[in-house]
C-alpha cells in the first residue's frame, strides 16, 4: 500500500493525525506531494487519482481510496486500537454524525473562504469568487458557535472520548488560521477543548 499526501493540507492532515493517534504513521509507506507546486495535477498522480486531490491511498490490489474519511475507515479496520470511529453500531453512527457535522458546517466553509480569497489559491481556484468567500466566512463564524455550545456539555465532539470528530475539528481550526481566524479566542468551550487537543502527542505535531 502507499499513501499519497501533502503537508499542511487539511484532508491529508486528517489522515496523518488519525494514524499518529494510532501510533502507526511512521510505518505507512508514503509519497509526499506539493500542492502549491501542483504535483497533484501532473499526469503521474492523475493516473492514480483522476480528481487530482489529496490524500489518496493506493492498495496492493490496485484499489485507490480518495476520500480522507474512507481512508480512515480502512485504517481503522487494519489498526482497530485505539478505536477512533466507534465500537458498535450506535457509537459509529453518533461519531459519524458529529464528524460530518463538523465537516459540513465548519470545515467546508473555511475551505470556501480560503480557496476563494487567499492569494496562494489564485492558481488552483479559478475563478476565485469574493462573494462566495464572504458567504463562507459568515457561515463558518456562525456555525462555530454551535460547535462551541456542543462543547459546553460534552468534553469531546462526539461524546465522552476522543474520536475522529475531534481530529476533523482540530484540522479545521488549524486550516482557519491561514485566514487569521482564531475562534477559540471568543468561544471559551472551544478554547478549553483546544487545550486538551494540543496536549495530545498525536494531534499536536
Ligand atoms: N473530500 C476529499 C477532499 C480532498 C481535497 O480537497 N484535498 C485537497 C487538499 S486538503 C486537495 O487535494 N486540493 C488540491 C486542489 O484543489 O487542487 C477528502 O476528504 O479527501
Amino acid at each position: 500500500m502507499k499513501l499519497h499526501y501533502a503537508v499542511m493540507a487539511p484532508n491529508p492532515d486528517r489522515v496523518r493525525f488519525f494514524l499518529q493517534e494510532k501510533g502507526v504513521w511512521d510505518q505507512i509507506p508514503k509519497t509526499e506531494l506539493n500542492i502549491i507546486k501542483q504535483d497533484h495535477r501532473q499526469p503521474a498522480y492523475l493516473a492514480i487519482s483522476p480528481l487530482g486531490q489529496l490524500p489518496a491511498l493506493e492498495l496492493d490490489n490496485g484499489t485507490v481510496l480518495t476520500e480522507s474519511r474512507a481512508i480512515c475507515t480502512y485504517f481503522e479496520s487494519l489498526y482497530p486500537e485505539p478505536n477512533l470511529m466507534g465500537a458498535d453500531g450506535k457509537e459509529r453512527a453518533v461519531i459519524e454524525m458529529w464528524d460530518r457535522r463538523v465537516e459540513m458546517s465548519y470545515f467546508l466553509h473555511i475551505a470556501g473562504w480560503f480557496r476563494n480569497s487567499h492569494p496562494a489559491m489564485a492558481e488552483l481556484e479559478k475563478p476565485q469568487c469574493a462573494e462566495w468567500a464572504e458567504i463562507s466566512r459568515g457561515r463558518a463564524q456562525q456555525n462555530i458557535a454551535h460547535i462551541d455550545q456542543r462543547l459546553a456539555s460534552s468534553p469531546y465532539v462526539a461524546g465522552d472520548r476522543f474520536t475522529i470528530a475531534d481530529i476533523t475539528l482540530h484540522v479545521s481550526l488549524g486550516f482557519g488560521r491561514i485566514m487569521k481566524y482564531r475562534p477559540w479566542e471568543e468561544h471559551s468551550h472551544l478554547a478549553a477543548w483546544r487545550e486538551r487537543m494540543l496536549a495530545r502527542p498525536g494531534v499536536a505535531s
